[in-house]
Protein backbone atom coordinates (compact mmCIF):
# COMPACT_ATOMS: atom_id res chain seq x y z
CA UNK A 1 0.00 0.00 0.00
CA UNK A 2 2.79 2.32 0.70
CA UNK A 3 4.50 1.67 -2.98
CA UNK A 4 0.78 2.38 -4.03
CA UNK A 5 0.57 5.82 -2.23
CA UNK A 6 4.40 6.84 -3.32
CA UNK A 7 4.01 5.68 -6.66
CA UNK A 8 0.71 8.11 -7.46
CA UNK A 9 1.61 11.05 -5.38
CA UNK A 10 4.73 11.53 -6.87
CA UNK A 11 2.98 10.85 -10.79
CA UNK A 12 0.46 13.52 -9.23
CA UNK A 13 3.37 15.90 -8.47
CA UNK A 14 4.82 15.45 -11.57
CA UNK A 15 1.27 15.67 -13.68
CA UNK A 16 2.15 18.65 -16.65
CA UNK A 17 -1.29 19.54 -16.80
CA UNK A 18 -4.99 18.18 -15.98
CA UNK A 19 -5.84 15.82 -18.83
CA UNK A 20 -2.27 14.11 -17.31
CA UNK A 21 -4.25 14.63 -13.72
CA UNK A 22 -7.28 12.99 -14.98
CA UNK A 23 -5.68 9.80 -16.59
CA UNK A 24 -4.10 9.23 -13.13
CA UNK A 25 -7.14 9.46 -11.15
CA UNK A 26 -8.89 7.30 -13.43
CA UNK A 27 -5.33 4.91 -12.78
CA UNK A 28 -5.29 5.47 -8.82
CA UNK A 29 -8.78 5.89 -7.57
CA UNK A 30 -11.51 5.38 -10.58
CA UNK A 31 -14.13 2.91 -10.75
CA UNK A 32 -10.97 0.41 -12.22
CA UNK A 33 -8.24 1.91 -10.78
CA UNK A 34 -5.75 0.23 -8.35
CA UNK A 35 -7.47 1.35 -5.36
CA UNK A 36 -10.45 -0.41 -6.24
CA UNK A 37 -8.91 -3.30 -7.51
CA UNK A 38 -7.58 -3.34 -4.03
CA UNK A 39 -10.62 -2.93 -2.13
CA UNK A 40 -12.31 -5.93 -4.46
CA UNK A 41 -9.32 -8.08 -2.48
CA UNK A 42 -10.85 -7.27 0.60
CA UNK A 43 -13.28 -10.00 0.35
CA UNK A 44 -10.81 -12.46 -0.02
CA UNK A 45 -9.59 -11.50 3.27
CA UNK A 46 -9.61 -12.62 6.84
CA UNK A 47 -12.09 -10.68 8.98
CA UNK A 48 -8.99 -9.51 11.10
CA UNK A 49 -6.71 -8.80 8.18
CA UNK A 50 -9.47 -6.63 6.62
CA UNK A 51 -10.13 -4.30 9.79
CA UNK A 52 -6.85 -3.09 9.33
CA UNK A 53 -6.86 -3.14 5.28
CA UNK A 54 -10.08 -1.37 4.80
CA UNK A 55 -9.46 1.58 6.88
CA UNK A 56 -6.21 2.18 5.21
CA UNK A 57 -6.83 1.90 1.47
CA UNK A 58 -10.04 4.55 2.70
CA UNK A 59 -7.41 6.37 3.66
CA UNK A 60 -5.13 6.19 0.87
CA UNK A 61 -8.45 6.78 -1.67
CA UNK A 62 -8.71 10.00 0.51
CA UNK A 63 -4.76 10.82 0.30
CA UNK A 64 -4.49 10.56 -3.29
CA UNK A 65 -8.01 12.48 -3.43
CA UNK A 66 -6.95 15.42 -1.96
CA UNK A 67 -3.35 15.48 -3.77
CA UNK A 68 -5.36 15.41 -6.87
CA UNK A 69 -7.74 18.03 -5.63
CA UNK A 70 -4.11 20.14 -4.52
CA UNK A 71 -2.50 19.57 -7.84
CA UNK A 72 -5.67 20.43 -9.56
CA UNK A 73 -5.39 23.91 -8.10
CA UNK A 74 -1.95 24.83 -8.67
CA UNK A 75 -2.28 23.72 -12.33
CA UNK A 76 -5.51 26.38 -12.82
CA UNK A 77 -3.09 28.91 -10.95
CA UNK A 78 -0.22 28.50 -13.09
CA UNK A 79 -2.48 28.55 -16.26
CA UNK A 80 -3.90 31.60 -15.21
CA UNK A 81 -0.58 33.06 -13.82
CA UNK A 82 0.59 31.92 -17.44
CA UNK A 83 -2.42 34.11 -19.10
CA UNK A 84 -1.85 36.92 -17.43
CA UNK A 85 1.56 36.97 -18.57
CA UNK A 86 0.68 36.28 -22.06
CA UNK A 87 -2.16 38.89 -22.20
CA UNK A 88 -0.27 41.77 -19.97
CA UNK A 89 -0.73 45.07 -20.91
CA UNK A 90 0.96 48.39 -19.81
CA UNK A 91 -1.61 50.76 -19.64
CA UNK A 92 0.79 53.51 -19.13
CA UNK A 93 2.71 53.59 -22.41
CA UNK A 94 1.83 56.99 -24.58
CA UNK A 95 -0.55 56.32 -27.24
CA UNK A 96 0.62 55.04 -30.94
CA UNK A 97 0.73 58.72 -33.37
CA UNK A 98 -1.77 58.06 -36.00
CA UNK A 99 -3.32 60.34 -38.62
CA UNK A 100 -5.68 62.18 -36.96
CA UNK A 101 -8.85 64.17 -38.69
CA UNK A 102 -8.67 68.37 -37.76
CA UNK A 103 -11.16 70.59 -37.08
CA UNK A 104 -11.95 72.27 -40.43
CA UNK A 105 -11.72 76.46 -40.35
CA UNK A 106 -15.20 76.36 -41.18
CA UNK A 107 -16.09 74.93 -37.87
CA UNK A 108 -13.95 76.31 -36.18
CA UNK A 109 -14.47 79.68 -36.42
CA UNK A 110 -18.62 79.12 -36.43
CA UNK A 111 -16.93 77.00 -32.60
CA UNK A 112 -15.83 80.76 -31.96
CA UNK A 113 -18.48 83.26 -33.10
CA UNK A 114 -20.65 81.28 -30.95
CA UNK A 115 -18.68 81.33 -27.90
CA UNK A 116 -18.58 84.98 -28.09
CA UNK A 117 -22.15 85.82 -28.80
CA UNK A 118 -23.03 83.13 -26.03
CA UNK A 119 -20.81 85.14 -23.55
CA UNK A 120 -23.38 88.27 -24.72
CA UNK A 121 -26.64 86.55 -24.00
CA UNK A 122 -27.36 84.91 -27.65
CA UNK A 123 -28.25 81.76 -27.80
CA UNK A 124 -27.83 79.33 -31.19
CA UNK A 125 -31.03 78.56 -33.55
CA UNK A 126 -31.17 76.68 -36.23
CA UNK A 127 -33.79 75.95 -39.37
CA UNK A 128 -33.86 73.88 -42.55
CA UNK A 129 -32.12 74.45 -45.38
CA UNK A 130 -34.64 73.71 -47.82
CA UNK A 131 -37.84 76.29 -47.47
CA UNK A 132 -40.51 77.56 -48.87
CA UNK A 133 -40.56 81.15 -51.02
CA UNK A 134 -42.35 82.55 -48.04
CA UNK A 135 -39.67 82.00 -45.44
CA UNK A 136 -36.85 83.11 -47.30
CA UNK A 137 -38.26 85.93 -49.69
CA UNK A 138 -41.65 86.88 -48.17
CA UNK A 139 -41.33 87.35 -44.93
CA UNK A 140 -38.13 89.43 -45.43
CA UNK A 141 -40.14 91.82 -47.01
CA UNK A 142 -38.61 90.59 -50.37
CA UNK A 143 -41.93 90.45 -52.74
CA UNK A 144 -42.25 88.68 -56.17
CA UNK A 145 -41.28 91.05 -58.64
CA UNK A 146 -38.22 92.16 -55.91
CA UNK A 147 -34.45 92.36 -58.07
CA UNK A 148 -33.21 91.02 -54.57
CA UNK A 149 -34.92 87.60 -55.68
CA UNK A 150 -33.18 87.70 -59.00
CA UNK A 151 -29.83 88.94 -57.34
CA UNK A 152 -29.96 86.19 -54.95
CA UNK A 153 -29.51 83.58 -57.73
CA UNK A 154 -31.15 81.27 -56.00
CA UNK A 155 -31.89 76.83 -56.73
CA UNK A 156 -35.45 76.37 -56.77
CA UNK A 157 -36.49 73.29 -56.35
CA UNK A 158 -38.36 70.92 -58.66
CA UNK A 159 -42.09 70.26 -58.02
CA UNK A 160 -43.97 67.19 -59.61
CA UNK A 161 -45.55 67.76 -62.61
CA UNK A 162 -49.17 68.75 -62.02
CA UNK A 163 -48.05 70.83 -58.85
CA UNK A 164 -48.65 74.02 -58.27
CA UNK A 165 -47.82 75.03 -55.33
CA UNK A 166 -44.53 77.41 -55.52
CA UNK A 167 -41.15 75.65 -55.64
CA UNK A 168 -38.96 75.26 -52.11
CA UNK A 169 -36.01 77.07 -52.29
CA UNK A 170 -32.36 76.18 -50.73
CA UNK A 171 -31.84 79.52 -48.37
CA UNK A 172 -30.07 82.25 -49.84
CA UNK A 173 -29.67 83.25 -46.28
CA UNK A 174 -30.38 82.15 -42.51
CA UNK A 175 -32.70 84.71 -42.04
CA UNK A 176 -35.92 82.35 -42.45
CA UNK A 177 -34.82 80.41 -39.41
CA UNK A 178 -34.93 84.08 -37.38
CA UNK A 179 -38.25 84.12 -38.91
CA UNK A 180 -39.08 80.79 -37.62
CA UNK A 181 -38.11 81.52 -34.42
CA UNK A 182 -39.87 84.81 -33.80
CA UNK A 183 -43.01 83.03 -34.95
CA UNK A 184 -42.28 80.07 -32.27
CA UNK A 185 -40.65 81.77 -29.64
CA UNK A 186 -42.00 85.62 -29.90
CA UNK A 187 -40.08 88.71 -28.14
CA UNK A 188 -38.27 89.84 -26.68
CA UNK A 189 -35.32 87.58 -28.40
CA UNK A 190 -31.54 87.34 -28.82
CA UNK A 191 -30.50 84.82 -31.14
CA UNK A 192 -27.39 84.02 -33.47
CA UNK A 193 -28.22 81.72 -36.61
CA UNK A 194 -24.82 80.18 -38.33
CA UNK A 195 -25.41 77.69 -41.07
CA UNK A 196 -24.80 76.65 -44.56
CA UNK A 197 -26.83 78.68 -47.32
CA UNK A 198 -26.79 78.45 -51.18
CA UNK A 199 -26.91 81.05 -54.54
CA UNK A 200 -26.01 79.85 -57.81
CA UNK A 201 -22.79 81.20 -58.20
CA UNK A 202 -19.36 80.34 -58.49
CA UNK A 203 -15.76 82.62 -58.92
CA UNK A 204 -12.86 83.19 -57.17
CA UNK A 205 -15.15 84.67 -54.29
CA UNK A 206 -18.23 82.62 -54.60
CA UNK A 207 -19.03 79.50 -53.95
CA UNK A 208 -22.22 78.08 -54.74
CA UNK A 209 -22.68 76.91 -50.66
CA UNK A 210 -21.35 79.25 -47.94
CA UNK A 211 -21.47 79.76 -44.78
CA UNK A 212 -23.19 83.04 -42.83
CA UNK A 213 -23.95 83.74 -39.57
CA UNK A 214 -27.11 86.08 -39.13
CA UNK A 215 -28.21 87.66 -35.76
CA UNK A 216 -31.64 89.18 -34.38
CA UNK A 217 -32.09 90.99 -31.23
CA UNK A 218 -35.50 92.36 -30.36
CA UNK A 219 -36.32 94.11 -27.03
CA UNK A 220 -38.70 97.06 -25.84
CA UNK A 221 -35.91 99.64 -27.13
CA UNK A 222 -33.10 98.06 -28.60
CA UNK A 223 -30.98 100.72 -31.45
CA UNK A 224 -28.18 101.31 -33.13
CA UNK A 225 -26.23 101.71 -30.30
CA UNK A 226 -26.46 98.25 -29.10
CA UNK A 227 -26.18 96.68 -32.41
CA UNK A 228 -22.82 99.02 -32.34
CA UNK A 229 -21.68 97.41 -28.83
CA UNK A 230 -22.58 94.20 -29.56
CA UNK A 231 -20.46 94.55 -33.08
CA UNK A 232 -17.61 96.14 -31.53
CA UNK A 233 -17.44 93.19 -28.59
CA UNK A 234 -17.50 90.73 -31.55
CA UNK A 235 -15.14 91.89 -33.41
CA UNK A 236 -12.79 92.84 -30.70
CA UNK A 237 -12.79 88.84 -29.29
CA UNK A 238 -12.90 87.44 -32.79
CA UNK A 239 -9.86 89.20 -34.23
CA UNK A 240 -8.17 89.70 -30.88
CA UNK A 241 -7.61 92.94 -30.55
CA UNK A 242 -8.70 95.68 -28.34
CA UNK A 243 -10.49 98.58 -29.29
CA UNK A 244 -11.14 97.71 -32.80
CA UNK A 245 -13.07 100.72 -34.55
CA UNK A 246 -15.87 99.95 -37.00
CA UNK A 247 -16.96 102.12 -39.84
CA UNK A 248 -20.99 102.45 -40.27
CA UNK A 249 -22.24 103.29 -43.86
CA UNK A 250 -25.79 103.64 -44.66
CA UNK A 251 -26.68 100.99 -47.32
CA UNK A 252 -30.50 99.32 -48.23
CA UNK A 253 -31.34 95.84 -48.01
CA UNK A 254 -35.31 95.35 -47.73
CA UNK A 255 -35.34 94.01 -44.63
CA UNK A 256 -33.68 96.56 -42.41
CA UNK A 257 -34.74 99.90 -42.40
CA UNK A 258 -32.01 101.99 -41.46
CA UNK A 259 -29.69 99.61 -43.15
CA UNK A 260 -25.97 100.17 -42.78
CA UNK A 261 -22.97 98.08 -44.23
CA UNK A 262 -20.17 97.65 -41.48
CA UNK A 263 -16.62 97.89 -42.28
CA UNK A 264 -13.36 96.98 -39.78
CA UNK A 265 -10.09 99.16 -39.17
CA UNK A 266 -7.37 97.50 -41.67
CA UNK A 267 -3.96 98.51 -42.73
CA UNK A 268 -1.60 96.96 -45.13
CA UNK A 269 1.65 96.80 -44.74
CA UNK A 270 4.49 94.90 -47.46
CA UNK A 271 1.16 93.31 -48.71
CA UNK A 272 0.28 92.30 -45.07
CA UNK A 273 -3.41 92.65 -43.80
CA UNK A 274 -3.37 93.54 -40.23
CA UNK A 275 -6.96 93.60 -38.67
CA UNK A 276 -7.53 96.17 -36.03
CA UNK A 277 -5.29 99.04 -36.85
CA UNK A 278 -4.05 101.29 -39.27
CA UNK A 279 -6.61 103.70 -41.62
CA UNK A 280 -7.74 101.33 -44.10
CA UNK A 281 -11.30 99.92 -43.93
CA UNK A 282 -12.58 96.53 -44.86
CA UNK A 283 -16.52 95.40 -45.65
CA UNK A 284 -17.24 92.47 -43.13
CA UNK A 285 -20.77 92.73 -42.52
CA UNK A 286 -24.34 93.93 -43.63
CA UNK A 287 -26.81 95.40 -40.80
CA UNK A 288 -29.73 97.37 -39.67
CA UNK A 289 -33.54 97.47 -37.90
CA UNK A 290 -35.30 95.08 -38.40
CA UNK A 291 -37.91 96.41 -40.98
CA UNK A 292 -41.70 96.37 -39.12
CA UNK A 293 -42.83 94.36 -42.10
CA UNK A 294 -40.19 91.62 -40.92
CA UNK A 295 -41.25 91.28 -37.51
CA UNK A 296 -45.24 91.06 -38.69
CA UNK A 297 -44.10 88.41 -40.66
CA UNK A 298 -42.65 86.58 -37.28
CA UNK A 299 -45.83 87.58 -35.51
CA UNK A 300 -44.20 89.98 -33.72
CA UNK A 301 -46.10 93.54 -33.21
CA UNK A 302 -43.68 96.62 -34.52
CA UNK A 303 -45.77 98.49 -32.33
CA UNK A 304 -44.29 96.82 -28.76
CA UNK A 305 -41.19 96.00 -29.99
CA UNK A 306 -38.25 96.74 -32.20
CA UNK A 307 -34.46 94.77 -33.07
CA UNK A 308 -31.30 94.68 -34.84
CA UNK A 309 -30.39 92.42 -37.14
CA UNK A 310 -26.83 91.55 -38.96
CA UNK A 311 -25.43 88.94 -41.71
CA UNK A 312 -21.80 88.57 -42.52
CA UNK A 313 -20.40 85.28 -44.12
CA UNK A 314 -18.08 83.32 -42.12
CA UNK A 315 -15.79 81.95 -44.33
CA UNK A 316 -14.85 85.01 -45.64
CA UNK A 317 -13.97 86.01 -41.61
CA UNK A 318 -12.41 82.99 -41.02
CA UNK A 319 -9.99 83.73 -44.45
CA UNK A 320 -9.18 86.84 -42.71
CA UNK A 321 -8.83 85.68 -39.36
CA UNK A 322 -6.53 82.65 -40.71
CA UNK A 323 -4.90 84.06 -43.38
CA UNK A 324 -6.64 81.87 -45.80
CA UNK A 325 -6.02 82.70 -49.53
CA UNK A 326 -8.50 81.00 -51.59
CA UNK A 327 -12.03 80.62 -50.87
CA UNK A 328 -12.70 77.47 -52.64
CA UNK A 329 -9.86 75.56 -50.87
CA UNK A 330 -12.15 75.46 -48.13
CA UNK A 331 -14.44 72.75 -50.24
CA UNK A 332 -12.23 71.11 -52.24
CA UNK A 333 -10.99 68.00 -49.18
CA UNK A 334 -7.81 68.71 -49.94
CA UNK A 335 -6.08 66.82 -47.39
CA UNK A 336 -2.77 68.75 -47.33
CA UNK A 337 -5.27 71.72 -46.96
CA UNK A 338 -7.28 70.13 -43.98
CA UNK A 339 -4.08 69.51 -41.96
CA UNK A 340 -2.43 72.53 -42.80
CA UNK A 341 -5.36 74.79 -41.68
CA UNK A 342 -7.45 72.56 -39.69
CA UNK A 343 -7.60 72.56 -36.13
CA UNK A 344 -6.67 70.19 -33.24
CA UNK A 345 -9.64 68.62 -32.52
CA UNK A 346 -9.74 68.61 -28.72
CA UNK A 347 -9.31 72.30 -28.41
CA UNK A 348 -12.48 73.70 -28.73
CA UNK A 349 -12.64 77.63 -28.35
CA UNK A 350 -13.71 78.85 -25.82
CA UNK A 351 -13.43 82.74 -24.31
CA UNK A 352 -11.39 81.61 -21.28
CA UNK A 353 -9.35 79.03 -22.76
CA UNK A 354 -8.28 81.48 -25.89
CA UNK A 355 -10.45 81.00 -28.62
CA UNK A 356 -7.64 80.25 -31.14
CA UNK A 357 -4.91 78.95 -29.86
C1 LIG B 1 -25.17 90.77 -45.66
C2 LIG B 1 -26.44 91.32 -45.16
C3 LIG B 1 -28.01 91.07 -43.46
C4 LIG B 1 -29.92 90.72 -42.10
C5 LIG B 1 -28.90 90.22 -42.87
C6 LIG B 1 -32.05 90.05 -41.08
C7 LIG B 1 -32.78 88.98 -40.63
C8 LIG B 1 -34.06 89.22 -40.16
C9 LIG B 1 -34.57 90.47 -40.15
C10 LIG B 1 -33.79 91.48 -40.61
CL1 LIG B 1 -34.99 87.93 -39.60
N1 LIG B 1 -32.56 91.27 -41.08
N2 LIG B 1 -30.80 89.82 -41.53
C11 LIG B 1 -30.02 92.09 -41.88
C12 LIG B 1 -29.11 92.93 -42.51
C13 LIG B 1 -28.10 92.43 -43.29
O1 LIG B 1 -27.03 90.52 -44.22
O2 LIG B 1 -24.50 91.41 -46.36
N3 LIG B 1 -24.85 89.56 -45.26
C14 LIG B 1 -23.65 88.90 -45.66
Amino acid sequence: MDDLKQKYLSRIADAADEAALEDIRLAAVGKKGEVALKMRELGKMSPEERQTAGPALNALKDEINSALAAKKEALMDAALDERLRGEWLDVTLPGRARPMGTIHPISQVTEEVTAIFADMGFSVAEGPQIDTDWYNFDALNIPGHHPARAEMDTFYMHRAEGDDRPPHVLRTHTSPVQIRHMEKHGAPCRIIAPGRVYRADYDQTHTPMFNQVEGLAIDRDISMANLKWVLEEFFAAFFEVDGIKTRFRASHFPFTEPSAEVDIQCSWVDGQLKIGEGDGWLEVLGSGMVHPHVLRSGGVDPEQWQGFAFGMGIDRIAMLKYGIPDLRAFFDSDLRWLRHYGFASLDVPTLHGGLSR
